[in-house]
Order: C-alpha cells, then structure tokens, then sequence
C-alpha cells in the first residue's frame, strides 16, 4: 500500500511548491485537492499535467470547506500568514505544513539544510558541488529556485535516493515545520529581511530559529562564527556545533572552537581531532568578495563534516562557478567591470557587497522598498564609493538616508536611464555594481529578470 493512501491531502498555491508537493503526494497515493487564489497563477501550466494524475485543481479561489477538511494541508512559502485562507483554517483550529516539511516525510537519506538570511543559495550550491567533486550523488534543491534545483518535494523522488540532500529553506518555509530535521544545518548568517511580510525583525528571526526546533544529540551545526545573531538564534539546541570565520586574517590560529577560518590569506579547515590543513588562498578562489570568502568556509566546513578531505575540497571550490546574479563579474568595458548583484535585495546583502569590493565604484540602487532601517546602508558607505545611483519605488526614501554621505544622483525614470546615468559617471578602473538593496517588483518580475536587463545593458545588446 502507499503511504498516503486513503489520506487526503489540501495544497495551497500553485506555484513551483504547489505543484511539486501535489505531485509527489500523488505518486504517493493520496487524494489531491490543489487551490490557487489567482485564476492565472505563475505555473497554470502545471494544473494539466496534476489534473491527468488524477488532482483536482481549482483556480481563482480556495474551496475552505474542503481545505478545512483535508487530512493535511500544505502551504506554499509566498502565502503570508495573514492572508484570508490562512487566516480562515487558523479560525476553524487547523494547522498546516510548509511544503519542505511535507517533503521531509519522504526524504529518505542523510540532509544538509542551509538557511541564513544571505548566502545560503551560494553556501547550497558550492555545498553541493563540493559533494560532487568529491564522487558523491547529491539532490539539490528547495528554496534555491528552478534554475539550480527542484523543491523539496522534487528531490523526494529521486530514485535512486541521492548520498545526500542539499536543502535550501526560507524562514517562510521554516515556519511551516513540525518535525523536518537537518543531519547537518547550516546558518549562513542572520540580519533584517522581510519586513514587508515580518510585524518585526524578532518574528523574522522566529522562524529562522525553526531550524533547530528538532535538534537532538546527533545533531551537526555549522554556524556563522562571526555573528552573534547566529549564536543566539542556535540558543540552547542540542548536537555538536562547528563555526567558520572570517575574523581571523593574522597569522594566529583563532580560538580552538572555529574550525573553518581565514589566516594568512587562505582557507583553513581544522576539524576537531585533525591536524589544520590549507583548502586554497582567498586570491584562487573563483567567486568575487569577501562574504563569498565566508560560503565557501561554510560550504568547505559542511563537506569536511561528511567526510571528505582537504585536498578533494581544495580542488573542487576551484572549479565552482559563480552563481548568476551574485557579484557576477558580467562585462568589462572601456576600463569598467560591470558586476551584476540582483539577488542582493536587502540591505544587509548590499552591505555585505560593499564590505567585499574596496572600489573605486558606482553603485545602482533602489527597487520596491522593503522598509529596512538604512543605517546600516549609510555605514557601509566608505571612501571607495564614488556615487551612488538611486532608482525605482525607494529612491526618494533611499536618498534622503544616504544624503551627506556619499556623492548621490536620484533618477526620475526607467531602469535603463538609471543604469545609462550609472555608466557616465564611471570611470576607467571603476566597478559599476547593481546591488539594488531592494527587491526588483516595482520595475520587474523578479530579481532574475532585473539582472539579466542589466547584464543585457553591460554588453550592450540592449
Ligand atoms: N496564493 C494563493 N493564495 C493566497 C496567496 C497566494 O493561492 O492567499 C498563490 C499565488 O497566486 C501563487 C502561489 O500561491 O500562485 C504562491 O507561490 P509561491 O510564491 O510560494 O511560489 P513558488 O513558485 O512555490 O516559489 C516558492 C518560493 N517563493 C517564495 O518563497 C516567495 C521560491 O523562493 C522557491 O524557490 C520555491 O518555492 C521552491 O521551494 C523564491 C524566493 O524568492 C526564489 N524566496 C525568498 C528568498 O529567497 O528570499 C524567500
């Protein structure tokens, strides 16, 4: 008998989650019912495909009563808590599942799951490759998106089942958990995010902590040594936990509780009981900036605990290629290096860009305004920023937190004048970075579609 046979199972949302968790609780034998508020939501196409398995897939509405009366119910990650369904099924005292949560069910071998609130899609891939380098079968996917991998739910019909799962998981995702637990967890690094969709940052930091809701002896964590916020969000979780670093650039080995660090210019893995050993210098490694220094101490850390040597994950952070839109190096031009950041849509990922890149440099950013605090925007503002860009929804909000601190041009129009704009002030020697430091929907459809509109821009086939 299947395991969901005789169960009848609710999903909600009709995108990449939805039809990945409709599909896998069919081929499991339960009876589907899959609902989407939009009459035309992102994956319409999917409804055919689920419906020929035997779904029923309703559009432009949630059927409560049968929602109500499912034996589980699965949310996807984009429905906020408080929209009307939710906010229904909480009234009539049912509970959901996230849709890694219900995938976890079926996940049938050893699981890594990165989250943080940056660098977890990189920290996943690298993780992942790193695996593959060294011969190992791995199933990558969750939040990571489709161009790097399936969701939850699609990695749960692997066959044959994968040596590991590499899971990357959103706090929307965490907070739909209930006993999904990682063999290894990695927090990549915690600041402000979402507060469009958090009443506060401590609620944000709620769910992330999810993580470690199940943690027992056996648990693995690897863990932002350089982060307070790290440490506290881990609290009083059990398991065995392990830090990288990137505080330590003397040539004194930092504190024996770090065991993935920067010292002297390279990246040293020292697990417990081992002798430290050199993976490669900063300088070999292939991606841009010091935070991507910092996930691939995390990556390079998470592979060491499965096992793998140094040699073999020495080797293989040298052919990692660097994610699209992340500090891509996508054009070089008359002296400039155009460097695509789309993904940075939050002010701590922007941030984070700029600590990375000593300059000189022009910066473009501006997008939806998620409503973060700028300060600490404004702080990381130094002297190799030569002016700053200012477009979209946020401009006028944006500027005005900037004002003082940087040479500032505010731009009343499209993208495309704003990154014109960007590339008459630069310079020979100079980086022109997209590091929006908000999301991309007031202009386009997602971070991808803004980055690919700048990278177009740079080789100038727009
Ligand atoms: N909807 C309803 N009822 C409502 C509200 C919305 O039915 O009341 C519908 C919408 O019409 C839509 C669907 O629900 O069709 C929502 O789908 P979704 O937004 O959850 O989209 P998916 O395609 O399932 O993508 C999600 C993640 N998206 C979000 O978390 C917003 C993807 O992460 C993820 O790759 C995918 O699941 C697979 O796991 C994207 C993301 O931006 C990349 N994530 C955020 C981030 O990384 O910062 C968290």
């Amino acid at each position: 008998m299947k395991p969901l046979e005789g169960s009848t199972i609710s999903i909600l949302g009709l995108g990449a989650s939805g039809v990945a968790a409709a599909r896998l609780a069919l081929i499991k034998g339960g009876k589907v019912y899959v609902s989407d508020s939009q009459v035309e939501p992102s994956a319409a196409a999917g409804a055919t495909e689920l419906r020929s398995m035997g779904a029923r897939v309703e559009l432009g509405r949630h059927d409560l009563e049968r929602v109500a009366g499912a034996d589980t119910v699965v949310v996807s990650p984009g429905i906020p808590p408080d929209a009307p369904v939710l906010k229904a099924l909480k009234a009539a005292g049912r509970g959901w599942v996230s849709e890694p949560e219900f995938a976890f069910r079926f996940l049938n071998g050893p699981l890594i799951a990165v989250t943080g609130t940056n660098g977890k899609t990189t920290t996943a891939a690298m993780t992942a490759h790193l695996l593959q380098e060294s011969g190992a079968e791995v199933g990558l996917g969750g939040n990571i998106g489709a161009e790097f991998g399936p969701p939850a739910s699609g990695l749960a019909l692997m066959d044959p089942t994968p040596d590991w799962f590499v899971v990357e998981v959103s706090s929307f995702q965490l907070a739909g958990i209930v006993d999904f637990k990682p063999t290894i967890g990695v927090v990549t690094s915690l600041a402000p995010d979402h507060l469009d969709r958090y009443p506060s940052v401590a609620a944000y930091y709620r769910d992330k902590g999810r993580l470690f809701e199940n943690a027992d002896p056996g648990s693995q964590w690897v863990l932002n040594g350089d982060s307070t916020a790290v440490e506290e969000l881990a609290g009083d979780a059990q398991g065995i936990r392990y830090r990288f670093s990137l505080w330590e650039t003397g040539d004194v080995a930092p504190p024996s509780e770090t065991h993935a660090f920067l010292m002297d210019g390279d990246l040293i893995l020292r697990l417990p009981g081992e002798d430290a050993e050199v993976l490669l210098p900063a300088g070999d490694l292939p991606t841009l900036g010091l935070h991507n220094v910092g996930n691939a101490l995390a990556a390079a850390l998470t592979t060491g605990l499965t096992g793998q040597g140094a040699s073999s994950i020495g080797a293989g952070l040298r052919t990692f290629r660097p994610l699209p839109h992340r500090l891509e190096v996508v054009a070089e031009a008359d002296g400039i290096t155009w460097v695509n950041d789309s993904k940075a849509t939050n002010v701590a990922a922007t941030s984070g860009a700029l600590n990375s890149l000593a300059g000189p440099l022009v910066l473009l950013l501006g997008g939806k305004d998620k409503g973060e605090d700028l300060s600490p925007l404004r702080e990381a503002m130094h002297g190799g920023v030569r002016r700053v860009v200012v477009f979209g929804e946020a401009r006028h909000r944006i500027a005005a937190g900037l004002e003082g601190h940087v040479e500032l041009t505010l731009v009343d129009g499209t993208f495309e004048l704003a990154v014109d704009l960007a590339r008459a002030c630069s310079e020979e020697g100079d980086i022109l970075l997209l590091s929006p430091a908000c999301s991309s929907f007031d202009m386009f459809a997602s971070y991808e579609a803004r980055g690919d509109r700048f990278s177009a821009l740079a080789r100038g086939e727009a």
